[in-house]
């Protein structure tokens, strides 16, 4: 569950004062940010509390995370030379990173940790509008207009994404999380030619780590296959595709995660309920699966309704399935 702590009182009073990146390099605010949910709720992993931009701002960027819009870039990259700016991320970059993430793996026992990066076209989304995008003109613009420029971009992100992911699974994260969240607004021709071969990249070189990877976007559900063929282990699929559908979508041997609507997470409880149930029954057609949101937690939902939810989830899930006791 994304920003879960986002809705949490005690997130809020231990971030006041605090810019966000400032927070994020902070090992002990980390730790205990990314512990708050767990303790709360009992979920059964952690996120890491990071961002998708934390590795873009280790290398030098130009970036800041304004309260209420999301991550703005100082000086977008729009020409070949911009991009020399970004250069390859080496551990030395980020400390931080790994001391939080040393630090949660012995606090969190046997609770296993998530950590993540962002996938290339939501990066570069970031970095050639400069902020958060309804049409990703600018960025699309690029896309179809300079090929050879987008090569190099997505090249340089994607091996700057292999190197942050390296640096978490060094330091004893127990799974791994690509977000390209807004690789939905491509079509599957597009996404196929200008991204697939670099999140490829991203996945095959976590292969040999061994530790589960999972593929996420919102409003892909025409790009479930082939976010599946980037070499995940486990495809995030948001609200709007009945998981039972998914299934159809991805090729055989992959897990899927998700999909209750975040925002039914505000209707009384006997629909959260029956929502949550449904889930859990479409979810069992799929070779695997982990009840998830279908995208983050919304900052308004009422920690109560979480606490419940997890406690269903995890209820429904410890009993064996109806078709199976027959
Ligand atoms: O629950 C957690 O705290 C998990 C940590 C986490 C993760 C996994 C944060 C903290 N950000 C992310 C990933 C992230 N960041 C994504 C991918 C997941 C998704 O699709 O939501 C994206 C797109 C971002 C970029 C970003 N950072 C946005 C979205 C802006 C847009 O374009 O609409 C925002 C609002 C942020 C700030 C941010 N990051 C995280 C938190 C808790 C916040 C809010 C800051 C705050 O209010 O305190």
């Amino acid at each position: 569950m994304r920003q879960a702590g986002r809705a949490l009182p005690e997130y809020r009073a231990l971030r006041a004062g605090t810019a966000m990146l400032d927070a994020l390099s902070t090992p002990d605010l980390v730790t205990e940010i990314t512990l708050q949910p767990v303790r709360r709720y009992g979920v059964d992993a952690a996120i890491f509390f990071s961002d998708i931009v934390v590795p873009l701002r280790a290398i030098g960027v130009g970036v800041d995370i304004k309260p209420g819009v999301g991550p703005v870039v100082d000086h977008p990259i729009r020409s070949a030379a911009d991009l020399a700016a970004l250069r390859p991320l080496v551990p030395e970059d980020v400390p931080y990173i790994t001391e939080a993430i040393a630090n949660l793996v012995g606090e969190l026992g046997s609770t296993p940790l998530i950590g993540f990066a962002g996938g290339p076209f939501t990066l570069a989304s970031y970095l050639v509008d400069g902020g958060p995008s309804k049409n990703f003109e600018i960025t699309k613009a690029l896309m179809y207009g300079q090929p050879e420029m987008w090569a190099d971009l997505m090249g340089r992100l994607a091996d700057i994404t292999i190197a942050f992911l390296q640096v978490q699974v060094a330091a004893g994260a127990s799974a791994i999380q690509l977000f390209d969240s807004w690789a939905g607004a491509l079509s599957a021709d597009d996404y196929r030619s200008c991204v697939l071969p670099y999140s490829q990249r991203v996945f095959s070189a976590q292969a040999a780590s061994g530790v589960p990877r999972i593929h996420f976007g919102v409003n892909t559900g025409e790009l479930l296959g082939l976010m599946g063929e980037a070499g995940a282990d486990v495809v995030g699929v948001d609200w709007r595709v009945p998981l039972d559908e998914a299934v159809s979508r991805v090729e055989p041997g992959k897990a899927l995660q998700g999909n209750l609507d975040p925002a039914i997470l505000m209707a009384p409880w006997e629909v959260v309920e029956e929502r949550a149930l449904q889930v859990l029954d479409r979810g069992r057609t799929a070779e695997g699966h982990i009840f998830n949101l279908g995208h983050g937690v919304l900052p308004q939902t009422d920690p109560d309704m979480l606490a419940r939810l997890t406690e269903l989830v995890q209820a429904a899930s410890a009993r064996p399935a109806a078709a199976e006791t027959r």
